[in-house]
């Protein structure tokens, strides 16, 4: 026996701490998959022996790369560009893509990690990876933003490929971002192959990817309160973000009977009481994504509504809260808040938005509490599904893709509860989805041997 094969949990973390300094993001995540990881890894030897959480925990490799880029005004600008490849026991690498300030190396490991339990619980065979750039995509021209998109792939390109590492999008990047990145892949390498998802149709994308993540979550939710015997009819949802993920999970929340009373971003929240229904989703759609607007402007169209600058919305009454902007976006005292509001259903739409402390504060309050991992994975599914459907040179219809996409989610569901069910019937999502998602790598890992 090595010494290695003692180390406890609090020891685990040190390690952890101690080999990525800086990094609180990435330490924050392996530690809500670790508590979960070492209590289930008690007593199963080979798990221990073979030292998989830690190897999980370290990525196969981390590129960081210049983007150099020059401006509208021929300035010559500089970036740092990454891509992550934490695990690929299961399938090639997958995950999004970020464009943001706050990208750093910390963010793409958490967003990396994640991705790899994330993408295990879908089924479907895809490891886990995640990419981006500090670059702010806000306030540029779209050539702007073609000039970067190209100089990102120009060395992105090599690390990439469609039986190795299929990027796609995350917040600042979306369609336009992935058509201008895969038509440099192809210009360089004069391959038309399924290197990205998140593709528009024309090209080889897949129908109700644009919804998958945010309709996704509405699912989960659903199927979590129907598991004891509630559901979204008539229910107060609370949203954050109004990107992809926040105006798709609005949408499907109005279409399940919900009533749907915020919507924000970086910026702060705006609280429309009488809610939102598909028309004014539909404005914010075409604001934050053609006009590239702000939230605040939604009440100069819908004057009842009130903007709070420099808020988050968890401070509105409600049953439901979908958080889908950002990490660290719901903190211990906005989720004793929900809480002490009544909400008694928390699905997250984005990543990590709920710090250590509010993750226990749902727990203590035995609240139906989604994880990321598992509730918004219903947007990488359907990128496993467009994978699919560009080896195979067809693509499936809507209706087809949406019910592959509901069973996914409800097999996601029963694979949490499966591995979460606990005392008095109380079901832990979040170990539930640990459980699951590592169970599934590890197992894969431990036929490899040593590598
Ligand atoms: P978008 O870029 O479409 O939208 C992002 C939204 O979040 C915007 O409203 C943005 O506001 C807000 N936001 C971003 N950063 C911050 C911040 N620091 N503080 C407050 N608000 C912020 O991204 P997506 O909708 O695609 O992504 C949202 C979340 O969902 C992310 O956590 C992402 O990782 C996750 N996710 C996305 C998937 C997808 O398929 N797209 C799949 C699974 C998860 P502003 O305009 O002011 O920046
Ligand atoms: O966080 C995520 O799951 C995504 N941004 C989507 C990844 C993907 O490959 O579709």
């Amino acid at each position: 026996m090595s010494a290695q094969e003692h180390v406890d949990l609090e020891g685990f973390i040190e390690g952890v701490k101690r080999r990525n300094p800086g990094q609180s993001e990435f330490v924050q995540a392996v530690t809500e998959v670790a508590q979960d990881v070492f209590p289930f890894i008690d007593g199963k030897e080979e798990y221990h022996r073979w030292q998989i959480l830690r190897r999980i925990a370290e990525p196969d490799r981390v590129v960081s790369f210049r983007v150099v880029w020059q401006d509208d005004n021929n300035e010559i600008r500089v970036q740092r560009g990454w891509r992550v490849q934490n695990n690929n026991a299961i399938g090639p690498y997958k995950g999004g893509i970020r464009f943001h300030p706050s990208v750093n190396e910390s963010v793409l490991k958490f967003l990396a990690f994640e991705q790899t339990f994330k993408n295990a619980l879908t089924g479907l065979p895809m490891g886990g990876g995640k990419g981006g750039s500090n670059f702010n995509p806000k306030g540029k021209s779209d050539h702007e933003v073609m000039r970067f998109c190209q100089s990102f792939m120009t060395e992105l390109y090599r690390h990439i490929g469609a039986d190795v590492d299929v990027p796609a999008g995350d917040i600042g990047v979306g369609g336009r971002e992935i058509g201008y990145m895969f038509g440099q892949y192809k210009r360089i390498t004069n391959q038309f192959t399924g290197v990205l998802t998140g593709k528009a149709l024309e090209y080889g994308g897949s129908l109700i990817r644009t919804e998958a993540t945010g309709y996704g979550a509405v699912y989960f939710l659903a199927n979590m309160l129907q598991r004891t015997g509630s559901g979204l009819e008539g229910r107060t949802a609370v949203v954050s973000g109004s990107g992809n993920v926040a105006t798709h999970a609005a949408e499907k929340l109005v279409q399940l009977g919900a009533k749907v009373v915020t919507l924000s971003d970086s910026e702060g929240f705006v609280h429309d009481a009488e809610g939102f229904d598909q028309a004014k989703i539909d404005w914010v759609k075409a604001h934050k994504t053609r006009r590239r607007g702000r939230i605040s402007e939604y009440v100069g169209e819908y004057k009842q509504a009130e903007f709070h600058a420099g808020k988050t919305p968890w401070c509105v009454p409600c049953d439901v809260a979908l958080p889908c902007a950002t990490q660290n976006e719901l903190l211990g005292a906005d989720a004793r808040t929900l809480v002490a509001n009544g909400c008694t259903g928390v699905a997250e739409g984005a990543n990590m938005p709920t710090d250590l402390e509010g993750v226990h504060v749902f727990k203590e309050a035995r609240i139906l509490y989604a994880p990321g991992k598992a509730a918004n994975a219903g947007g990488v599914a359907v990128s496993g599904l467009e994978m699919s459907q560009n080896s195979a040179r067809m693509s499936w219809k809507e209706a087809e893709l949406q019910a592959m996409l509901e069973t996914i989610m409800r097999d996601i569901h029963e694979r949490c509860v499966e591995y979460g069910n606990g005392d008095g019937g109380y079901v832990d999502y979040v170990k539930g989805a640990n459980i699951a998602g590592f169970k599934k790598v590890a197992d894969a890992m431990l036929a490899f041997g040593v590598v």
